[in-house]
Formats: C-alpha cells, sequence, structure tokens
C-alpha cells in the first residue's frame, strides 16, 4: 500500500489530509471542553428549576436539564456517527493563551449522510470566542453565526466539521463562551428538517424564501410571497408589473417587499435577454421608504440604484438578467403608493 507522508502539523488540524483512511484526524482531542460551572445559562436555569420556577421544557434541555439528546464529550475531536437520535456537542473555553481551534469531524457511515445543526448562537465572535468554519467535502464556509438553525450535510459517507478558529489576526481563541451545536446521520437526500431541491441537495428552511437562490432548480423562492400582496419571483416573462400593497390606494405599513426579475428560467437557463427596464408610472413615498434596485440576485447582488421621495415617471434600465429589487419602509406613518412596469428586451447595453 502506498504511504503518503504529511507535516506533523497537520495531524490533528480539524482537516483530513490523509484521504484513504482519515488516519491524521481519528483519535485526536477537539481542543476545547465544557465545564458546567463556566456555563451562565445552566447555573440560571438549574437555579429557577431547584426553586419550582418553571421553565419552558426546550429551553431547559437546551441547558444543562434532562432531554433525549445524547450528550457527546466535546474533549474528543473525532465523531463517528452511527445513529440517527441528536446528538449536542456543548463546549466553552476560558483559557486564551494555549488553544489554536477547536474543532469536531463527524464522519457519515458508509452509505449516509452526516447533518451538523448550528443554531443561533448566543454569542457574538467580535465579542470573544472566535470565528466559526463549516467544513464539507472541499467547501469550507465562513461565519454562520447571524441566524438559524444553519444545517450543513456532508456528501454521502464522508464527513461534515464544525471549526472554531482564531479571531483574525489572533493566534490562539480567546474566551469562549457556551455554544452548542448538533449533529445526527440520515439516508441520502432525505433532508429531514430541511427543504429538498429538486437534485436531492438539503436547504435549511430559514433559506426559503431569502431572495438567495440555493437550489440550482430554484425551488427555494419559487411561490415566495413579495410582500407585497404577490409573487417574488418573476421569471421568463417578457414584461410585468410590480406594485405597493393595495395599490392605487396608498399603504400605511411598514417592512420590506422584494422582486426578483429574471429573464432566464434558471442561472444556467437560456436567456430571454439581457436587459431589464423599470418603467415607474407612480412614484410616491416618504424618505422613511425607499426603493433599492439590484443588479443581480442574493448575496452578490450590487446596488444600481435607490429612490425616495416623489418622482414624475421615470425609467430605469439595468444591463443584467437577474434584478432585484426591494421596497423598504421602516414606518408605519408614512404612506407609498408605487406602480411600475417591467420589460425584459433581447438587446444589450454591455455589447
Ligand atoms: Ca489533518
Ligand atoms: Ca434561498
Amino acid at each position: 500500500m502506498l504511504h503518503l507522508c504529511h507535516p506533523l502539523e497537520r495531524v490533528c488540524d480539524g482537516i483530513i489530509d490523509c484521504a484513504m483512511n482519515s488516519a491524521d484526524e481519528q483519535g485526536c482531542p477537539s481542543g476545547c471542553l465544557y465545564d458546567p460551572n463556566l456555563d451562565p445559562y445552566y447555573n440560571y436555569y438549574n437555579g429557577l428549576r431547584n426553586s419550582n420556577i418553571s421553565v419552558p421544557t426546550d429551553v431547559y434541555n437546551n441547558f444543562g436539564g434532562n432531554s433525549s439528546s445524547v450528550f457527546d464529550d466535546p474533549s474528543h475531536g473525532w465523531m463517528n456517527a452511527t445513529s440517527h437520535d441528536r446528538h449536542v456537542i456543548r463546549f466553552n473555553q476560558l483559557d486564551n493563551t494555549k488553544v489554536k481551534s477547536c474543532h469536531w469531524i463527524i464522519k457519515a457511515p458508509v452509505g449516509k449522510v452526516a447533518v451538523l445543526v448550528i443554531p443561533k448562537m448566543n454569542s457574538n465572535p467580535e465579542h470573544g470566542g472566535g470565528t466559526i468554519h463549516v467544513i464539507s467535502g472541499n467547501k469550507k464556509i465562513q461565519n454562520v453565526w447571524s441566524s438559524g438553525p444553519n444545517y450543513f450535510t456532508s456528501k454521502p459517507s464522508q464527513s461534515v466539521t464544525f471549526m472554531m478558529s482564531p479571531l483574525q489576526g489572533k493566534q490562539y481563541l480567546s474566551r469562549i463562551r457556551t455554544h452548542q451545536f448538533e449533529y445526527y446521520i440520515e439516508d441520502i437526500g432525505v433532508c429531514s428538517n430541511q427543504h429538498r431541491c429538486g437534485d436531492g441537495k438539503c436547504v435549511s428552511y430559514h433559506k426559503l424564501c431569502n431572495g438567495d437562490f440555493d437550489c440550482t432548480d430554484l425551488s427555494d423562492e419559487i411561490n415566495c410571497p413579495s410582500g407585497c400582496g404577490d409573487q417574488s419571483v418573476r421569471i421568463g416573462s417578457t414584461q410585468g408589473h410590480i406594485s405597493s400593497r393595495n395599490y392605487p390606494y396608498p399603504y400605511k405599513g411598514s417592512g420590506d417587499c422584494l422582486w426578483i426579475i429574471m429573464t432566464r428560467s434558471s442561472p444556467g437557463g437560456a436567456s430571454l435577454g439581457n436587459q431589464i427596464t423599470l418603467q415607474f408610472k407612480d412614484f410616491r413615498t416618504s424618505y422613511h421608504e425607499i426603493i433599492f434596485i439590484f443588479d443581480g440576485v442574493g448575496r452578490n447582488k450590487k446596488i444600481n440604484g435607490i429612490f425616495g421621495g416623489n418622482h414624475s415617471p421615470f425609467n430605469v434600465t439595468i444591463a443584467s438578467s437577474q434584478v432585484t429589487v426591494m421596497l423598504r419602509s421602516n414606518d408605519g406613518i408614512a404612506e407609498r403608493r408605487i406602480n411600475a412596469m417591467f420589460h425584459i428586451t433581447t438587446s444589450s447595453l454591455i455589447n
């Protein structure tokens, strides 16, 4: 058998270098521990419980109570996932001069996938701790703190890794408050607790209707409400119409409306054209209500224009096959009336 040599610093670094047998990571420590005495939630909720004060069961279970979940020893960095039960890893770390990273590799059995669940965190990495990475195959995803729960599914028979790395410019992790994540295994393509895209990819429910295409078949964004009483995504029509809620009557209320106008049936699909014109026929807002027009969709969209106030009819033309329009209203007092047509033309402003 061919043996490949790896530098010693790659042993127990949380990244599988020995593709054949993962020998460089099996049996490694995670770098972190869990000490209930350092967990204010554990102490707080146990204190309430001991005083016979009612604590919601889900809260209590999440912080130190009896639970149907299996709590794993967080000091081990290699987890062979063997059951469909939810396993919980809870950790904290006070020493800020020694630990270079904490990591847990969740290995799926043959023919199964491992699912990592990161709840909404109770701490901001800017206030200590570290930066979270999730590694699945060759993909490394950074900073999944803000919303949740986030689900990450491994490739079949492979692994998914939860890693906390030092903040930028730091050599070691700083004080980590108590965090936890969960994992379980399931059959390929089941996507329990998640949305299943047409190609079998699993997507967290909170990524549905978020204006970002996470499924190649767009099924996470199709049939979503715009927030203004119609559908958000408009695909493949040569023209259409968007307007504020109750139009032609004014709308008093706060909240966003989001429309995505696309000339294509899918990101890689055939295009009707690559120029979209928005004809605003009626535009009356206060300055608390702003309409943003973006070139593109999702995280990579670029701002093209911002409009507020009262305007006589005007046009906005965007040289793009994908346009995002967001109407943002910050209070419930002002009145808005917006009415626009969109047109898709086959000529291009770029060429
Ligand atoms: Ca390694
Ligand atoms: Ca989405």
